[in-house]
């Protein structure tokens, strides 16, 4: 006991978090106090734990403060060139602990907290987290805020603040029900609302021409309001900002209710422009054609654009002096990256504010935008990609279908020139698709007005050359680039695994931090008996600490020497959550047929939304949850199998979960997940993986080798061959007797008794359709799983190929992504400049 106290005191001195200087335990005390007392008014009686979060917080951004204001004043003093960032999500998570490790405060907080008898283990979760995004897209935009603040780039995110983030999914016999993510309810200490910086945005109207030009006329106005975010790069003394907006109807809204003497409805009717930003639309990899997300996306774009212009032209906020009265510096002071097709307004809106409002002539202005825009591309899915109605956008928007009009038309005599006579290619490229209805795509206007454009995995940008844009790759071959994914490490080992954090410091110290690639330095311990027993120690706290949870909010009690074989993200059909199942249920035939069997115990847990009008997924969702009744309710089968639906999957249940993960399923078709992210934050935290050749597994498996990979089924090389050869799902199930007994459970109802026919649109789509070739990929799943449980059966095996899948993992930053965002798209210098602390003076 004695020995382990001395041990953790050890780690404890070479912990990440840093040693608490007396000083700052002191002030931090003080401070603490202050905010109970003076921003709470609430005495150490009657302050309830939340009221400890708040005033905690307020401790930790007083902190910021004099950072974030030396930071744009060094922005100011040598005016680099600025990256705008434009997103309609950014799926930030929590703020509080990130903010404390960036700013390297954790140890002294955590100390100080003690002295009130508080643990910030118990306060952490009385922040809601923001929510703002769906899954991998969202999150992405959050991991590069924080590695521009770390590679100290002058930075911004532009979002919107939606009053209501992804939905809360709670489980009801079964089925998942939504329910509103209030995140604003308590109040948000984070935020700093802005109404000096209020811009109007434009809707609705008609074009008038004139000899001035075109006159956009008679159009509804809606404020936006900026609310800033501070975001601090990790201990450099840089703190960027995510300006985030919400729609307000301006004073003068509805005046003409007004006028007539009707206050009461005018005033109700403030809602109508409000309403813009009150909700994230939950469809992840699926397009809708609603005029509200047309409205967000027109939102975001117009005030983003007029905000950074402002910044351009002027030296100070709130300065209307015009220190740059022309547009001749505007490519070299700014670069706009657009993430995925929802800012995609952003080029007809740049081309009107140049020629419309600045007077440049077109081409003048095609070259501006042509060299500030980029566009990342997150999906090949044909139904996520963005085809908006023209006779919406005309409506809306009708001096930008204008543009687009004349876009298209330049754009397409260029490929009359290149290709004279060829009008199918014409008409495969145009921007303009005549269907039924008339719709603009968008990948074709970004991949048109920008200077590169982006896949995400090195195997997704070249399914983007070779098939999804290939004309567009034959016309304009020097734009198209990949810039791999990555994760911050700060979030997704500092903050999530500091356990893990403080082993690897231990031998290679701190700087892995920002410079993930020295983790290769842990190889050479792949030997070493007693840092693989340290490493398997660590993962088993973690585990511990998911199974207490798990009994505590879900009264399942799961074996936490089980092996935890995880599948946490979005419910997809093409992630493939329904092979897992088949899985289960085969794990599950195996254990009933031979009961006093030898198996290797297994966790299987599964967690994620659907989107809310997804049927097919939700009824996923279902299936697990009645295939975890049935398995863990068998007392045949006791602890040796146990099935977890994990409610409420969320940045923050991630940071549980990952670090607990044994195996890691990224078990997509080859060829449809664009990278996965979730991929690389379980091999950061020592999981292994099972999965297929597809988005950033590829590079993962490059990085660590074969041999320490579960590798399974189809290349994208043999999908496509398949599907040449015409693909009979049903080919398999009469193969093979295991696929043939789980198909038929989910069929005759033995998951479900009191409705035997309630799967049948599973079995249908398995049997009959079955787009993402689950049924051929079963057989090589089921077999490299048998290997999975083979090899856990040797922990110390088991632990060196984790340590080696650590080891390799650095590539994956998103340090090392944003650099080659940098480099190659944006023409910036991460700078190594570190700012003076703020109680240091300034050089
Ligand atoms: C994800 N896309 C990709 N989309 O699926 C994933 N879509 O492979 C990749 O790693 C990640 O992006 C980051 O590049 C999404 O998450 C959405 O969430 C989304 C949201 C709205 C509309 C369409």
């Amino acid at each position: 006991k004695i020995k382990e106290q001395v041990e953790a005191e050890k780690r404890r001195q070479i912990s990440i978090r840093g040693i608490a200087p007396l000083e700052g335990v002191v002030h931090f005390r003080q401070d603490f106090n202050r905010h109970v007392h003076y921003t709470i008014i609430k005495d150490r009686v009657s302050a309830t734990k939340r009221d400890y979060y708040t005033a905690l917080a307020y401790t930790v951004k007083d902190h910021l403060v004099g950072r974030w204001l030396r930071t744009h004043q060094y922005y100011y003093e040598i005016d680099p060139k600025r990256v705008y960032y434009l997103s309609m999500e950014f799926y930030m998570g929590r703020t509080l602990t990130n903010t404390m490790v960036n700013i390297g405060t954790l140890f002294p907080c955590q100390e100080g907290l003690r002295h009130f008898g508080l643990e910030l283990e118990d306060l952490e979760p009385c922040e809601v987290d923001a929510a703002l995004g769906n899954g991998g897209l969202g999150r992405l935009a959050a991991c590069f805020l924080d590695s521009m603040a770390t590679l100290g780039l002058a930075a911004y995110g532009y979002g919107i603040r939606y009053d209501y983030g992804i939905f809360e999914q709670k489980i009801e016999g079964g089925w998942q029900k939504e329910e509103p993510d209030e995140w604003l309810r308590y109040g948000n200490p984070w935020e700093l609302p802005r109404p000096e910086y209020v811009l109007p945005v434009k809707f609705y109207g008609r074009v008038e021409q004139s000899e001035q030009g075109s006159k956009w006329v008679d159009y509804q106005l809606v404020h936006a309001m900026p609310y800033d975010t501070p975001i601090p790069g990790y201990l450099n003394n840089t703190v960027n900002i995510l300006r985030l907006w919400s729609a307000k109807a301006p004073t003068s809204f509805n005046l003409k209710f007004f006028n007539n003497g009707e206050y009461l409805q005018a005033v109700h009717d403030r809602n109508l422009a409000e309403n813009i930003t009150r909700v994230l639309y939950p469809n992840d990899s699926m397009f809708e054609g609603r005029e509200l997300r047309l409205k967000q996306e027109y939102l975001l774009v117009s005030a983003s654009l007029q905000d950074l212009i402002r910044r351009y032209q002027t030296d100070r906020p709130g300065n209307f002096k015009l220190v740059r009265p022309t547009f001749d510096e505007f490519t070299d002071k700014v670069a706009i990256q657009l993430n995925d097709t929802h800012p995609a307004l952003a080029i007809p809106e740049l081309m009107r504010i140049l020629m419309d409002d600045e007077g440049l002539s077109w081409e003048t202005a095609w070259d501006i935008v042509n060299k500030t825009c980029a566009y990342t591309n997150h999906t090949v899915l044909p139904e996520a990609l963005e085809r908006w109605p023209l006779s919406m956008l005309e409506r809306l928007l009708p001096r930008h279908v204008e543009i687009i009009y004349i876009i298209n038309h330049n754009f397409l005599e260029d490929v009359e020139k290149r290709w004279p006579g060829d009008a199918d290619r014409k008409r495969r490229m145009s921007l303009i698709e005549e269907g039924h209805e008339k719709v603009v795509n968008m990948a074709r206007l970004c991949i048109v007005a920008s200077h590169a454009i982006n896949g995400v995995s090195k195997i997704h940008s070249e399914i983007l050359k070779k098939s999804v844009f290939k004309d567009f790759y034959e016309m304009f071959p020097e734009r198209f680039q990949n810039k791999t994914n990555g994760i911050t490490p700060r979030r997704w080992l500092i903050l999530c695994n500091t356990d893990l954090s403080d082993l690897i410091t231990s031998k290679i110290g701190e700087d892995f931090a920002t410079n993930l690639e020295l983790l290769r330095g842990l190889e050479q311990y792949v030997e070493s008996e007693s840092f693989l027993r340290n490493l398997i120690r660590v993962k088993q706290a973690n585990k511990q600490k998911l199974a207490d949870y798990i009994e505590q909010e879900f009264n399942i009690v799961v074996n936490p020497a089980s092996m935890f074989d995880i599948q946490v993200k979005r419910i997809h059909e093409y992630k493939r959550q329904l092979l897992n199942c088949l899985h289960i249920i085969t794990l599950y035939n195996q254990i009933k047929a031979h009961p006093e069997g030898n198996f290797v115990p297994r966790t299987v847990m599964i967690g994620g939304k659907a989107a809310p009008s997804y049927y097919i997924a939700k009824l996923v969702i279902k299936l697990i949850n009645n295939i975890a009744k049935v398995v863990n309710n068998d007392p045949e089968v006791g602890d040796r199998l146990k099935v977890v639906f994990l409610e409420n999957y969320r940045v923050s249940l991630a940071e549980l979960v990952i670090p607990a993960a044994d195996l890691s399923e990224q078990i997509s078709l080859a060829g449809t997940e664009a990278s996965g992210t979730g991929n690389m934050k379980f091999m950061l935290n020592g999981a292994l993986t099972i999965g297929t050749l597809d988005g950033a597994n590829v590079e993962m498996v490059e990085e660590v080798g074969e041999e320490n990979f579960f590798l399974f089924g189809m290349t994208v090389e043999e999908v496509e061959e398949l599907r040449k050869e015409g693909y009979i799902p049903r080919k398999y199930y009469d193969e093979n007797a295991d696929l043939q007994q789980a198909v038929d459970q989910i069929n005759s109802g033995f998951f479900s008794p009191e409705d035997p026919s309630l799967f049948r649109e599973i079995y249908n789509n398995l049997m009959f359709t079955d787009r993402y070739c689950l049924m051929k990929d079963y057989a090589s799943y089921i077999a490299v799983q048998r290997k999975v449980s083979d090899l856990y059966r040797k922990p110390l095996q088991w632990a060196a190929m984790c340590l080696r899948n650590i080891a390799a993992s650095g590539k994956f930053s998103s340090d090392r992504t944003i650099r080659e965002y940098a480099r190659d798209i944006w023409g910036v210098d991460p700078s190594a400049f570190k700012l003076p602390a703020p109680q240091e003076s300034s050089t």
